[in-house]
């Protein structure tokens, strides 16, 4: 179970995305949020106590007029041992109503400080989400990126923390919406796949290591755009928990769990709750060995046990103030289990870092 709700103020107002990694190299966990109403990716610190502290915030909108960051993912792409980040700028206009397609890139120190490197353009305006992985298997990380509305691009790293010219994946205006992506190898034949999440589906599209992904082949796994992937019926392969919101009208909202079961297809799993939006978690919250699954609805946390073989149960309901908007696990006091980050909309103020630590014994 979760303990009490803790706040911290962030910057970057409207909070849209986070990422969690060791920025400053001291062995533990530290969270990145980006905000849409603000030029500011915000850098918090963990103390490795369950606290946190604020002062390695950067700008990451350095254009005059651009929109604020939206989509965040961190890799070390130079290769020098420092976490670089890469930084969607996805509302739609800039200050002069030109579109947008910015993603910009920036290295890090190692310290937690970040410096600007590269400004590359996606596929289309209103790229809002951004996942890293080497889709062409030469070693050096690259990157895709969804563009709401417009389709996805892959990027291949160069080497140097640059990448190369943009290379529409999966043809031109291959969705129609989209608002999350992610790389991982589904179905374990050792290519790097896509999971997008395009509002009224979340698809994996199978890599063959060009990072040029075709949708054809592509399978239809469940509705939402947030999935996270984990091994939840223990079987040896990786299986998805998605998030879907009402708005869809041919599926009802909830918490859906699609199994891989073999052959780049997947099996219903059950469906929990009622609408969730935003970013699932899924993590061991009880360490008993099966993966867990946190899910928000626009104003709690909700936390789903795995029973075993991908039966959840729900053991909890968490308020968390203002709107939690993202949310990202990892072990922030070092007792060694799951704790549970949330970024926090407060409607064009201070925006807050919840965190709710797991005190299960
Ligand atoms: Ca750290
Ligand atoms: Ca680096
Ligand atoms: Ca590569
Ligand atoms: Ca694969």
């Amino acid at each position: 179970m979760l303990g009490g709700d803790v706040y911290y103020q962030i910057a970057g107002q409207d909070p849209r995305d986070m990422v969690v990694a060791d920025f400053n190299a001291d062995g533990i966990l530290d969270l990145a949020t980006s905000g849409i109403l603000g030029p500011e990716v915000c850098v918090v610190l963990g103390d490795g106590l369950g606290g946190f502290n604020d002062d390695h915030d950067f700008n990451a909108a350095l254009g005059f007029g651009d929109p604020g960051p939206w989509g965040l993912a961190a890799g070390d792409f130079n290769s020098d041992g420092n976490l670089d980040l890469a930084v969607t700028l996805g509302a739609g206009w800039d200050l002069y109503g030109n579109t947008n397609y910015k993603v910009n890139i920036f290295l890090g120190d190692g310290a937690a400080g970040f410096t600007f490197l590269q400004e590359i353009q996606a596929y289309g305006p209103f790229p809002i989400a951004v996942s890293t992985a080497d889709l062409n298997e030469d070693g050096i990380l690259d990157l895709a990126v969804i563009s709401n509305h417009y389709g996805v691009s892959t990027h291949l790293g160069q080497g140097d923390g640059t990448f190369g010219a943009t290379i529409p994946a999966g043809g031109s205006s291959a969705i129609t919406a989209g608002r999350e992506i992610a790389c991982s190898d589904v179905d374990g034949d050792g290519h790097v796949d896509l999971i997008v999440g395009a509002g009224n589906s979340t698809s994996v599209w199978w890599g063959d290591g060009s990072a040029v992904f075709s949708t054809s082949s592509a399978t239809s796994v469940s509705p939402g755009d947030f999935a996270s992937l984990a091994d939840l019926d223990g079987d040896g392969d990786l299986d998805l928990a998605t998030a879907v919101a009402d708005q869809f009208p041919n599926y009802t909202g909830g918490l859906w769990i699609s199994l891989y079961s073999g052959n780049r297809s997947f099996s219903t799993g059950g469906k929990y709750g009622a609408a969730f939006d935003g970013s699932t978690v899924v993590g061991d919250m009880n360490q008993d060995g099966s993966p867990d699954i946190v899910a928000l609805d626009g104003s709690q946390v909700h936390v789903y046990r795995n029973l075993g073989q991908a039966v959840f149960e729900e053991t909890g309901q968490y308020p968390i103030n203002l709107q939690p908007m993202a949310a990202l696990g990892g072990d922030w006091d070092g007792d060694g289990d799951m704790d549970v980050a949330c970024a926090c909309r407060n409607y064009g103020a201070t925006p807050w870092l919840a965190i709710r630590m797991n005190v299960t014994q």
